[in-house]
C-alpha cells in the first residue's frame, strides 16, 4: 500500500510540474515597453498561467487647465491579452496611487472585451465594465471576485472619464490559471478514494 502511495504522489507531482513547467507570466511596464495606446492594440499580449501584470501611468485633461500637457489630453492605456489554450483568466485586479487630481472626483470607466478592441462603436463586445473611483480604495476586483475566462484574445479599453486632471500610477494583475483535463481530474478523483482507504484501514 505504502508503494502505491508512493506512486501515486509521484505521478501527481509529475503531472503538476509538466502543467506549470514552461509558465511564464507576462508583465509589461510602460517606463520600459513604451506608453501603451488605443483599441484595437497593434500587439496581443501572451499572458501564461501564473499572474501576468500591465503597469503605467492613466493621464486625463478634458478640459483646458493650467499645467495640463496640452488641452484635450487623454492618455488612454488600452490594451490586448490573449489566453492560451488548456487556461482560464480567473482574476483581474487593478492597483493603483493617485498622483495628482484637479477636481473633486476622479474616476475612470474600464471595459473588459471579447477580441481585440471595439470593431463596432454601436456594438462593443463588453464582457464587464467598471468605474473605478481613483480617490477609494485600491486595489479593486473591477470585474467581479473570480472569473472564469477561457481561451482567446480579450482586451482592456478605456470606456471614459469622470473628473479632470488626474493623473494615476496602477498596476494590473490577471491571475491565470491551467484548467485541469479529464485525465488528470480521473487520476487526481482515483488518488483520493485510494487515500481515503489507506487512511480507514491504518485507523483499524
Ligand atoms: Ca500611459
Amino acid at each position: 500500500m505504502r508503494r502505491l502511495m508512493t506512486l501515486f504522489i509521484f505521478f501527481t507531482g509529475i503531472l503538476l510540474f509538466m502543467s506549470t513547467a514552461h509558465a511564464v507570466p507576462f508583465t509589461y511596464n510602460e517606463s520600459i515597453g513604451g506608453d501603451l495606446g488605443i483599441l484595437p492594440a497593434p500587439t496581443v499580449f501572451p499572458f501564461d498561467i501564473g499572474v501576468n501584470s500591465i503597469s503605467g501611468t492613466l493621464s486625463w485633461y478634458p478640459d483646458p487647465q493650467p499645467g495640463a500637457p496640452s488641452a484635450h489630453f487623454f492618455d488612454d492605456d488600452s490594451f490586448a491579452f490573449s489566453i492560451p489554450s488548456g487556461m482560464q483568466l480567473t482574476q483581474v485586479s487593478f492597483a493603483f496611487t493617485l498622483q495628482s487630481s484637479l477636481d473633486p472626483v476622479a474616476k475612470t470607466d474600464m471595459a473588459l472585451l471579447g477580441g481585440n478592441g471595439w470593431p463596432n462603436p454601436n456594438l462593443p463586445p463588453i464582457l464587464a465594465g467598471a468605474s473605478i473611483d481613483l480617490k477609494g480604495a485600491s486595489p479593486v476586483t473591477p470585474f467581479g471576485a473570480t472569473l472564469s475566462l477561457g481561451p482567446g484574445t480579450y482586451a482592456i479599453g478605456n470606456n471614459g472619464w469622470q473628473g479632470n486632471g488626474a493623473t494615476a500610477n496602477y498596476q494590473w494583475n490577471f491571475i491565470v490559471t491551467p484548467v485541469p483535463e479529464p485525465a488528470t481530474m480521473l487520476l487526481l478523483g482515483s488518488g483520493l478514494v485510494g487515500l481515503v482507504g489507506f487512511r480507514r484501514k491504518f485507523k483499524k
